[in-house]
């Protein structure tokens, strides 16, 4: 069990200083371990713990600067009710009694007629499991509201390894630096999993060769061995590609596949159809590049895969993860603990949801469910049988949906609804708190505490609070508490403290003690965790064909799909994270924000030349879904064919108040129901003369 908290001092207190053990509450896999610095009841610095092997000491950038977002002169402080109309902005301070009085009677009258109108909004903004899904989760179910299917991120890619190993596992991230080959695969390590960035310089000071996979000439595409620039959506063909040259050399471990893999001869089958040139001519890449990746990657032992989430944002997103997936089986690299792949590794986490969530205080009932992903439709729909009542009310926290969710226009529209009733927990007025009618203020890592595990690493670790709450604000648990107390649900559980919530979290494995003691610990896992197989499907096997048989499927918006939205629209645009923000967090952190400059689209001179563009040119970007104005980088960052436009800015710092989720869709992902932010097509045309503005 847990012990009251008092924030811990790990150092002998000079006066009035202390050091408290935090973790980075970010959605990245690095999930750092880190020591504050805190004088007189101020945080006035946040290091990485040097004893955490993960984060060896080292912060990114932007969460260095944690204090200057915490301390933030615009960070809000007290209860806000709306005074303008939706969307302006514009709020009147309230009491939190005001505030949460007025709150639990709207959401009360609603749910007197139907709770299901009421629906909660919330994704990564903390990754904590205490102040993400804990006292929120029970509130919303405890209601009956309806319930959210958080796809926005990551689901597609793990839905798909789950299908293929039963879990979102793989290897442990330490054991890259013993690797010969890595293949790193639609990540932009350097900006987005910065300490795995420093594992492969290890390995490649070692003699490792490394191979990126991306559309766009990253930073860490510049510092790889090898840049296969593909056009984006085409992994699966690539993927089938190298298991053609797999079978066709017999570079297989015949016996590791016999064993420890289930539908060989399908996966085979439909794999000898993808040759290197067909696989060339999809991808947009040369046929020798795809037999020389294939014959390194049979070659090589350990052969390591930094699979990440941006290869997946496309329709065939979950194929394509499934199809990589195989490859470590046919090779057998798994045996090798410095071999094998790497998604996500959360599902080695003795996480207790149904603790943490509570499902049980539904009683039964059994609330439709809305994807977080297409909350521009669903806004806009009316109540029908098929789609149960119209959504009248709208609570978000750690989000901001108006931001980051696909086709903006739709979820603004959706936002500006007079009939929708919008409370936003938050700790700075985004887009998202701008169209609220309650803005109420959370607090942030410094002031709360939580536990963590990883998406990138195996270590649980623990947040201490080390500073009170500034101003008024309260801990999301503490709010959805009082907002349960005021509507009259009394389950015991919806009072539960955050320590009592944070002892709930883990169902084994993870001694508390030691958490507390240091911060972080590792969770006792065998070192190459399928080297004999032993995958968590249900046969034990890597299940290589079952389920949705995976193939390659070209985007939505592609020559392929649809040749003529590909004549009207002849650009694939991408937007991946920029290095300085985190999703659209830290934007308004001044320091951050001028490093990032202002929102950019990236083009290769070849297709700016065509169009007149020249480099810091405004320019339109454009599809049926709307318009984007920016200013042109003229790069070959980006590749022919392909504009990168580098994500994601507030709306409200754009220059015509958008973002590039302005031109993103709401179709989903073959699996996972995700977003597919990077399967769209655009054009571009200046906005102004070359020279002019
Ligand atoms: N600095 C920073 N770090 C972050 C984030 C951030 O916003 N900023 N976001 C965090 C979050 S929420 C997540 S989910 C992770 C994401 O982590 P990653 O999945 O590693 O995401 P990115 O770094 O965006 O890497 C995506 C890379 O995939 C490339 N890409 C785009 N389309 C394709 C494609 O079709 N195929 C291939 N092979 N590559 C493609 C992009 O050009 C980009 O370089 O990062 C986390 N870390
Ligand atoms: N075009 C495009 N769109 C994308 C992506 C892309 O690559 N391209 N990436 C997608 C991905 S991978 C993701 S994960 C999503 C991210 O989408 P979100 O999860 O919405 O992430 P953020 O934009 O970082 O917004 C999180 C918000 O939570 C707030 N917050 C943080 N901590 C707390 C807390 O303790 N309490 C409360 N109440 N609030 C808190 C922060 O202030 C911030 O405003 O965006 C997606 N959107
Ligand atoms: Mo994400």
């Amino acid at each position: 069990m847990f012990v009251p908290i008092v924030p811990a001092v790990d150092r002998p207190s000079l006066a009035g200083h202390r050091t408290v053990r935090a973790a980075c509450p970010h959605d990245c896999p690095d999930t750092c371990a880190i020591r504050v610095t805190v004088e007189d009841g101020r945080a006035v610095k946040v290091q990485g713990d040097p004893d955490h092997p993960p984060t060896h000491g080292a912060l990114c950038q932007k969460v260095s600067r944690y204090p200057e977002r915490t301390y933030h002169a615009e960070r809000l402080l007290h209860p806000l009710r709306r005074v303008g109309p939706k969307g302006s902005g514009r709020f009147e301070r309230v009491s939190w009694d005001e505030a949460l009085d007025d709150i639990a009677a709207r959401l009360s009258a609603i749910a007197a007629r139907n709770p299901e109108a009421i629906l909660p909004y919330s994704y990564a903004g903390t990754m904590g499991l205490v102040q993400g899904e804990s006292i929120a989760a029970r509130f919303f179910h405890a209601l009956g509201a309806s319930r959210l299917d958080r796809t926005i991120c990551a689901s597609a890619g793990s839905e798909a390894l789950t299908l293929s190993y039963g879990g979102k596992v793989g290897m442990h991230v330490e054991h890259f630096a013993e690797s010969r080959l890595i293949l790193l695969w639609g990540t932009n390590s350097i900006a987005s999993n910065l300490h795995f960035w420093t594992l492969v310089q290890q390995a490649k000071r070692a003699g490792a060769k490394l191979v990126c996979i991306d559309p766009r000439r990253t930073d860490t595409a510049d510092k790889c061995h090898q840049h296969i620039a593909l056009l984006p959506g085409t992994d699966g063909a690539l993927a089938l590609g190298l298991i053609h040259e797999l079978v066709c050399h017999d570079w297989l471990d015949h016996d590791y596949i016999e064993r420890h893999t289930a539908d060989w001869p399908a996966l085979r089958a439909r794999a000898l159809q993808w040759p290197p040139h067909r696989v060339a001519e999809v991808c947009g890449i040369d046929a020798e590049t795809v037999r020389q990746l294939a014959r390194d990657y049979a070659t090589t032992r350990p052969a390591a895969i930094r699979l990440n989430y941006g290869m997946q944002r496309v329709r065939g997103g979950g194929n394509a993860v499934r199809l990589i997936a195989a490859l470590p089986c046919l090779t057998g690299a798994w045996r090798h603990r410095a071999g094998g792949l790497l998604l996500s590794a959360s599902g080695w986490f003795p996480v207790d949801r149904a603790a943490l969530q509570r499902p049980d205080l539904l009683a039964g009932r059994q609330p439709r469910t809305l994807n977080m992903s297409t909350i521009g439709d669903d806004l806009l729909r009316d109540a029908a049988p098929a789609f149960g009542p119209k959504v009248e009310a709208l609570i978000v926290y750690n989000s901001n949906p108006v931001a980051v969710a696909p086709e903006s226009a739709k979820v603004v529209q959706g936002f500006r609804r007079e009939d929708l009733f919008t409370v936003v927990l938050e700790h700075f007025q985004t887009d998202t708190a701008d169209h609220a009618d309650y803005v109420l203020p959370a607090t942030t890592q410094l002031e709360h505490l939580d536990v963590h595990t990883s998406y990138g690493h195996t270590y649980a670790l623990l947040n201490e609070p080390a500073v009170a709450p500034l101003g008024e604000a309260k801990p999301n648990t503490q709010i959805f508490r009082e907002l349960a107390a005021r509507m009259g649900l009394d389950h015991p559980c919806l009072q539960d403290s955050d320590e009592a919530v944070a002892a709930q979290a883990f169902a084994r494995d993870v001694d508390l003690g030691a958490l507390r003691e240091r911060g972080w610990v590792k969770l006792p896992l065998p070192e190459a965790p399928f080297a004999n197989g032993g995958f968590l499907t249900p046969s034990g096997r890597c299940e290589l064909d079952a389920g949705a048989s995976p193939d390659y499927l070209p985007n939505y918006e592609s020559a392929a799909s649809d040749p003529q939205l590909a004549a009207r629209y002849p650009l694939a645009m991408i937007s991946p994270p920029a290095r300085n923000f985190l999703n659209s967090t830290f934007v308004n952190v001044q320091s951050l924000r001028d490093i990032e400059g202002e929102p950019l689209l990236e083009i290769h001179p070849e297709d700016a030349a065509a169009r007149r563009i020249a480099d810091g040119q405004p320019v339109r970007v454009f599809n049926d879904r709307g318009v984007h104005r920016c200013t042109a980088r003229v790069s070959t960052r980006a590749r022919p064919g392909v504009v990168n436009g580098l994500g994601i800015w507030w709306r409200k710092f754009g220059v015509d108040g958008t973002n590039v989720n302005q031109l993103t869709h709401q179709r989903l992902t073959d699996i996972g129901r995700a977003p597919c932010f990077y399967d769209v097509l655009v054009e571009v045309a200046p906005d102004a003369p070359a020279g002019g503005v």
